[in-house]
């Protein structure tokens, strides 16, 4: 028979293998603990095509280069080439991130032998199924630019894509504007060739996974959802920034995107409020997969935070078919085909216009200096999610390391 004292002994074991176990859970996060647990109980995964820590089983060492070298040029006759598989069979999983000294747009050259001029690519060995362009908008970013290349190229060969790199570069020193270079990308790269996707790419996210297949979904697809500066986590439910992915269908449907956010903020959660108005949902692909390193770096000269944005976006629903795609006016300046990428560089003028002088800046309130999170003036459109201070008020975690 157990005793009252030694009764009492099992209850003070008890709770103190329960605090352990909870200082255990709590100790580096309570998530990464109870995977832990749970990936002991499970059969290992040979695939290497779910979870983390998978490098050695995918792409061997992570490296993004693996295997890429047994592709070369046959003599095969262009009209006759075999479809490419549904799945790419080069797509392995996680990618290993890191951004060397010294990396020339030479040797990304040299590394991407089956890039063509204008950062051109087709499958040496099979007919494409996708035809993905990407757009990214560009001014003083050549250091970025250099990385994005040597990580996207071969990421996106891969995946078996048919696809171009078009960099949109804004000329001169005016306010920068994000939102309306990618007006100009979708414009002048639909010109060129009828592409069936458009990814609309910062320049300073690397991606991390090859799963996240750079082709669209039957609604607007938000694709960078995990970065490394917000914790792998998307920061707010509506945030619609970084990479996001469109068929020129989706594109036309919501109007574009604005072309009246002149400087930091506002304009991808305007963008994200268009998917809305124009009938459409926001599609994501999962948080394993939409991983992103971003290239650490400070707010950009000539692209002060927009003390307007938050009133514009409590007029969206009123000025979304007054201002977008139909009313993107710019002067296309140069087009040039580089070895790595196509180079579209344009004059969209201020918000004065395209010749007229740029207007007088408003004096900066002190609080715009840093663009802490305000709630809009009022929530701007019935759609699905809102856009409230509570949403866009996020605490990315500061990651110095990818400071280059
Ligand atoms: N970009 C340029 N040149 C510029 C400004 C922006 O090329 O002068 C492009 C580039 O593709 C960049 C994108 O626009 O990736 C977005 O701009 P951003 O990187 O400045 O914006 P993001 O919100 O980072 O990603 C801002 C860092 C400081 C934020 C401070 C507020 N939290
Ligand atoms: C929101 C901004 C977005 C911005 C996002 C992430 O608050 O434009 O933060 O910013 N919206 C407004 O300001 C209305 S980040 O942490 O990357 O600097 O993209």
């Amino acid at each position: 028979m157990i005793s009252i004292q030694s009764k009492w002994r099992y209850l003070f074991m008890f709770l103190g293998i329960q605090l352990v176990v909870m200082a255990l859970l709590s100790r580096e996060g309570y998530q990464k603990r109870v995977s832990y647990f749970i990936r002991i109980f499970r059969k290992p995964d040979t695939t290497g095509l779910s979870g983390r820590n998978q490098t050695t089983v995918g792409i061997p060492g992570g490296d993004v280069y693996a295997n890429l070298s047994t592709l070369f040029k046959t003599h095969v006759n262009e009209d006759h080439m075999p479809l490419c598989p549904k799945t790419s069979p080069l797509i392995g999983g996680p990618i290993h991130v890191k951004f060397p000294s010294g990396l020339t747009l030479a040797e990304v050259q040299r590394k991407n032998p089956l890039v063509m001029r204008g950062g051109r690519y087709r499958p040496p060995d099979c007919e494409a199924r996708h035809r993905t362009a990407i757009i990214i908008p560009h001014r003083h970013r050549e250091h970025h630019l250099k990385f994005l290349l040597y990580y996207l190229h071969p990421f996106l060969q891969r995946q078996q894509l048919n696809y171009r790199i078009y960099i949109i570069h804004q000329a001169g020193t005016y306010t920068f504007n994000r939102a309306k270079l990618m007006n100009v990308g979708f414009r002048e790269a639909m010109r060129e060739e009828d592409w069936d996707c458009l990814f609309f790419h910062d320049v300073d996210l690397i991606p991390e996974d090859d799963r996240n297949t750079y082709v669209c979904d039957s609604n607007p697809k938000h694709v960078a959802i995990a970065m490394d500066k917000f914790g792998y986590k998307l920061p707010y439910k509506m945030y619609f920034g970084g990479v996001s992915a469109l068929t020129p269908l989706h594109y036309l449907k919501m109007n574009g995107f604005p072309n009246n956010y002149w400087g930091w903020g506002g304009e991808d959660d305007d963008i994200g409020l268009r998917v809305s108005l124009g009938g459409m949902y926001i599609s994501r692909p999962s948080v394993k997969v939409g991983r992103y390193k971003m290239i650490k770096h400070k707010l950009d000269k000539g692209n002060d935070v927009n003390p307007k944005r938050f009133n514009m976006l409590a007029k969206t629903r009123q000025t979304w078919k007054s201002d977008g795609m139909n009313t993107a006016e710019y002067e296309l300046i140069s087009r040039e085909y580089m070895p790595l990428y196509t180079n579209i560089t344009v004059n969209i003028g201020t918000e004065a216009g395209l010749h007229s002088p740029p207007p007088p800046h408003p004096p900066e309130k002190a609080a715009e200096k840093h663009p802490e999170k305000k709630a809009p003036a009022e929530v701007p459109v019935n759609v699905p999610a809102k856009i409230t201070e509570g949403d866009t008020n996020k605490k990315p975690t500061q990651n110095t390391s990818n400071h280059v």
